[in-house]
C-alpha cells in the first residue's frame, strides 16, 4: 500500500466512521492531481511573469519578486480556506457520505483508469514535433497544459489555429487527427491556445464543490512538503557509491585513468537503465521506469544521440543492440513534425559521427557483420542520408532562411507556429557542420548550397557588431524582435562561426570574419563585471544595443569560454599555438583571458548551489553603471575566492542569483564541454579537477535508485534534491562524453582533426575541394540592420 502523509488523521477517522473510505479515497485520489496542477500552475504563472519581465528588460528582479509574492499570497489564501475546507470535510465525516452499501456497489469509488487502446496513443503522438530544449512529457505542468489544450480544442473545434500563418501547422495536425487532445510537442503554444478566455474548464463547472476541496486538501499536502518528499526518495543515497566518499586526489595519468572509468560505470548504468526500461522509446522517465516516443514508431532518439559516446568508450556489446535498432526497427517514414534544428544536430548529427568514428576508428567497438571488411558502417550513412533528404524540405523557404520544423513523411517544411512564423537564429544558422559534411561524403551539393546560403542571407542583414537577434524570418530573410543574447535561441549561431571555419581547414576566411567580429560585439556590448568580486559576465540586450544590459546568464552560455579558446588557438594546444612563427598576437592573448575569466564564472555557478549543479538560469549582481569589457579597473578574483572560510557568508557568493523558477538541473553539458576545451588548449589540471568535482555532484545527487540511471533535476539547490523524472538525450550524448573526454589522452579525438556539433556528435575536418566551395562573399557594412 502507498504510504501516504495525513495530516488530517483522516484514516483514523474513517475507521471509526464506515460509510466515509470511498469519500476519503477520492479526496485523496483527485487531490494529487488537483494539488500538482495548482502548484505547477502557480510555479507557471510566476515564471512566465518573469520571463515577461526579462523580455521586456524591465525591473525583471521585482516583477519576479512580485509573482513569487502572488504565488505566496494564494497559497496563503489556499491555506486559509483548507481549514475551512478541513471544517467541511468533518461536518461530511460527522454526517456520513453515504451508506456503506453504496459505497461497497462502488457509488462514489472513482473510476478504473483505462489502460488507453494502442491506437490513441499513437493517434496522439502522431501530431507531435520535437522542442527545443525537449521538456518532460510526464512533468504534471504539460499533464495540466495537455488537459487544459484538449478543452480548449474541444470547445474550438480544429479551426483554433490562427495567426499570420493561418495556424499552418495546427491544420496539418488536424488533418492527420482530428481527435487531437493533446499538444504539439513544442514548448511554444499554438495560438488561440490559454488560460485567458473561455468558458469556465469542464472540471471546475462539473465538480467545483469536490474539486475546490480537493485542490485545498492537497494543497495543503503540498505546502507541508508531501510531494517533495515522495520525489526526494527516488535519488540514490551516497552509500550507493563507496569510491565517492573514499575519493582521493588524482596525481597521475594512471589516476585520471581510474576516473575516466567511473565515467563510464555512469555511461553504462545510464545506457543500461535505458534498455532495461524504456528500449526503443525517445524520452526515458528514469525515477517512474517508463518510456514515450515522439513520433508513431519512434524516431530512434536517445538510441541515435548516444551512440557515438558508446563507440568512443568501445562498448562493443551495446553499440550492436543500438545498431540492430537502427538496422531493424528505424524508419523516418513517418507522418511527423519534427523540430528541423534539433533532429539535424541530433539524428543526423549522431548518424553522421558513428559513421566517421566507424570508418577512421575502426578499432572503436568494432562491430563486423556489415560490409565485412569494408571500412565504415554504410548503415549510419543511409540512414543519415534518408533523413537529410527530408529535412531538405525546411530549406524551401522565399529567403532559403529554413523552417523551424518539417514533417519528415511528407517532406515538407512548416513555419513555426509561434513567433510570427519566425524560426530560432540559433536553429537556422546550426545545420551547417551536418550538411556540409554530408555533402562531402555524398557529393551532392545542394546539401552544402542551402545550408550555406542561410549564412549569406542573415549576414545580408548587416547585424551591428556582429550580434544577431534571437529570431529570423524565413519569408523575408529579416530579423524578427532586436533580443539579443548568447543563450537559447542565440547560443549555437556564435558556436558554428568558428566551427566552419576550422571544419574546413581554415578554407573560408569569411567565417573566421562573421566570428571575430561576434566576439568583438560581445566584448562591447556584453560582457561586464560583478560588482563584489568582479567576476566575467556575458549579459544579455533583450531590447536591442540601445537598450539596458540585463546581467542574466543561461547555463547554455557556458558553452562560450571553450569555443572562444578553440578559435584563439584554432585547435592547437596553447603552447604550441604560441610558438607557431606569426600566429600568436595580442588578441589571441586576450581572447584566451577572457576563456579563463568566462569558465571560472561557470564554475563559480555550480560551486553556488547546494547540490553542485549548475541552475538553468543564473543572475548576477553588476553596478548601476556596468564597467566595460575595456575597463582597466577590473581585476579577476582568484579561483580560491570559492573556498572563502565564510562559507554561505562568503562575498562572492553575493554577486551570485539563483531566482526559484530557474534552480533547475537539466544535465546540460555547455560547463564541462568549455572545461574538456580549456584543458585540451591550455593543459591546466584544473579544468579536470573542476571537472571531476561536477560529475561527482551528479553522481551523488542524480543518480536513481534500482539502477534508474540518472535524472534532471527540478531544485538542484536543496538537500536531496527535488527530482524531475526525465533523463535528456544529452547526459549520455554529450554531458558524459565530454567528461569522458576531459579524463582522456589528449590525443583521443584531436582538436584539429575534428570539430564536435553542437550535440558533441565529433565530425572530421576536411578539404573543401572544388565542387564545394564558399559561394559567397560579406557585403560591405552599411550601418544599417535589416529587420522584418
Ligand atoms: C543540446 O541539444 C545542444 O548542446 C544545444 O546546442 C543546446 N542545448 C542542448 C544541451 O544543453
Amino acid at each position: 500500500m502507498n504510504r501516504v502523509r495525513d495530516p488530517f488523521n483522516l484514516h483514523n477517522l474513517t475507521l471509526n466512521r464506515p460509510g466515509t473510505i470511498a469519500a476519503i479515497n477520492i479526496l485523496r485520489a483527485t487531490a494529487t492531481t488537483a494539488a500538482t496542477e495548482f502548484r505547477d500552475r502557480a510555479e507557471k504563472a510566476a515564471a512566465s511573469a518573469a520571463q515577461q519581465a526579462v523580455e521586456t528588460a524591465a525591473k525583471a528582479a521585482e516583477f519576479a519578486e512580485q509573482a513569487a509574492e502572488r504565488t505566496r499570497d494564494a497559497i496563503g489564501a489556499v491555506a486559509e480556506a483548507a481549514e475551512a475546507a478541513a471544517k467541511e470535510v468533518e461536518r461530511a465525516l460527522d454526517q456520513g457520505f453515504q451508506s456503506q452499501s453504496d459505497l461497497e456497489q462502488g457509488v462514489l469509488l472513482p473510476a478504473a483508469e483505462e489502460p488507453p487502446e494502442e491506437e490513441d496513443i499513437e493517434d496522439q503522438m502522431a501530431s507531435f514535433s520535437i522542442p527545443r530544449h525537449v521538456p518532460s512529457f510526464t512533468d504534471p505542468v504539460r499533464q495540466a497544459e495537455d488537459r487544459l489544450w484538449a478543452a480548449t480544442r474541444q470547445r474550438a473545434g480544429q479551426g483554433a489555429g490562427g495567426g499570420v500563418l493561418g495556424g499552418v501547422q495546427d491544420k496539418v495536425g488536424g488533418f492527420l487527427n482530428p481527435d487531437r487532445t493533446s499538444l504539439p510537442m513544442y514548448k511554444d503554444k499554438p495560438y488561440g491556445y490559454g488560460p485567458g478566455g473561455g468558458r469556465p474548464r469542464p472540471l471546475l463547472r462539473k465538480k467545483r464543490v469536490l474539486g475546490f476541496l480537493t485542490l485545498v486538501v492537497l494543497g495543503l499536502l503540498w505546502f507541508t512538503g508531501f510531494f517533495d518528499e515522495h520525489h526526494e526518495r527516488a535519488v540514490a543515497k551516497l552509500g550507493d557509491w563507496g569510491w565517492l566518499s573514499s575519493d582521493t586526489k588524482a596525481r597521475s595519468k594512471a589516476d585520471w585513468l581510474r576516473r575516466r572509468e567511473r565515467v563510464v560505470e555512469a555511461m553504462e548504468l545510464s545506457w543500461d537503465a535505458y534498455e532495461r526500461y524504456a528500449w526503443g522509446y525517445d524520452e526515458f522517465h528514469p525515477v517512474s521506469k517508463t518510456g514515450r516516443n515522439m513520433a508513431p514508431k519512434g524516431l530512434g532518439w536517445i538510441i541515435i544521440d548516444s551512440l557515438d559516446t558508446l563507440m568512443i568508450m568501445n562498448l562493443t556489446s551495446r553499440v550492436t543492440h543500438a545498431r540492430e535498432w537502427i538496422s531493424k526497427s528505424l524508419t523516418w517514414d513517418q507522418d511527423q513534425d519534427v523540430n528541423t534544428f534539433e533532429t539535424t544536430i541530433r539524428m543526423l548529427g549522431g548518424l553522421l559521427s558513428a559513421y566517421y568514428l566507424s570508418t577512421e576508428y575502426p578499432n572503436l567497438a568494432p562491430i563486423t557483420d556489415d560490409d565485412i571488411g569494408a571500412p565504415g558502417e554504410d548503415l549510419y550513412l543511409e540512414k543519415a542520408r534518408d533523413l537529410a533528404d527530408r529535412l531538405m524540405s525546411a530549406f524551401d523557404t522565399p529567403s532559403g532562411i529554413p523552417y523551424a520544423s518539417v514533417n519528415l513523411g511528407k517532406f515538407q517544411g512548416l513555419p513555426s507556429h509561434a513567433d510570427n512564423g519566425a524560426s530560432s537564429t540559433a536553429e537556422a544558422t546550426t545545420l551547417q557542420l551536418e550538411f556540409k559534411y554530408l555533402a562531402n561524403l555524398t557529393g551532392e551539393k545542394d546539401f552544402w548550397d542551402r545550408s550555406e546560403k542561410v549564412m549569406q542571407v542573415l549576414d545580408d542583414n548587416q547585424a551591428p557588431d556582429g550580434l544577431v537577434p534571437i529570431y529570423i524570418q524565413p519569408s523575408t530573410g529579416h530579423f524578427h524582435t532586436s533580443n539579443i543574447r548568447l543563450g537559447s535561441r542565440g547560443d549555437s549561431y556564435y558556436e558554428y562561426l568558428i566551427k566552419q571555419y576550422l571544419q574546413t581547414k581554415k578554407a573560408e576566411p569569411v567565417y573566421q570574419d562573421m566570428w571575430n567580429d561576434a566576439l568583438h560585439g560581445i566584448r562591447k556590448h556584453l560582457v561586464t563585471y560583478t560588482e563584489n568580486s568582479g567576476f566575467t559576465i556575458v549579459g544579455e540586450r533583450p531590447n536591442g544595443l540601445k537598450g539596458n544590459l540585463s546581467p542574466k546568464m543561461d547555463h547554455l552560455v557556458c558553452f562560450l569560454p571553450g569555443t572562444i579558446a578553440l578559435a584563439a588557438t584554432e585547435g592547437l594546444s596553447e603552447r604550441e599555438a604560441r610558438k607557431k612563427p606569426g600566429f600568436w598576437n595580442k588578441q589571441r592573448e586576450a581572447d584566451m583571458k577572457l576563456a579563463r575569466e568566462l569558465v571560472q564564472t561557470c564554475w563559480g555557478m555550480y560551486r553556488y548551489m547546494a547540490t553542485g549543479l549548475a541552475a538553468e538560469i543564473t543572475y548576477f549582481k553588476i553596478p548601476s553603471d556596468p564597467l566595460p569589457e575595456s575597463s582597466s579597473q577590473h581585476t579577476s578574483p582568484p579561483d580560491s575566492i570559492f573556498d572563502d572560510p565564510a562559507g554561505p557568508e562568503a562575498t562572492w557568493r553575493k554577486d551570485y542569483e539563483v531566482h526559484h523558477f530557474d534552480a533547475h538541473n537539466l544535465q546540460r553539458p555547455e560547463t564541462v564541454e568549455s572545461l574538456f576545451y580549456m584543458y585540451r588548449i591550455t593543459g591546466d589540471v584544473k579544468y579536470r579537477e573542476w571537472g571531476w568535482e561536477m560529475f561527482k555532484s551528479f553522481v551523488n545527487y542524480t543518480a536513481v535508485e534500482d539502477g534508474g540511471g540518472f535524472t534532471s533535476l527540478s531544485n538542484a539547490n536543496v538537500i536531496p534534491p527535488v527530482t524531475k523524472d526525465n533523463m535528456e538525450s544529452f547526459w549520455m550524448a554529450e554531458t558524459l562524453k565530454y567528461f569522458y573526454l576531459l579524463f582522456s589522452p589528449e590525443d583521443l579525438l584531436p582538436l584539429d582533426k575534428v570539430v564536435f556539433n553542437t550535440e558533441a556528435h565529433p565530425l572530421p575536418v576536411f578539404e573543401v575541394g572544388r565542387l564545394l566551395k564558399t559561394g559567397w562573399e560579406r557585403k560591405a557594412r552599411t550601418g544599417e540592420t535589416k529587420s522584418a
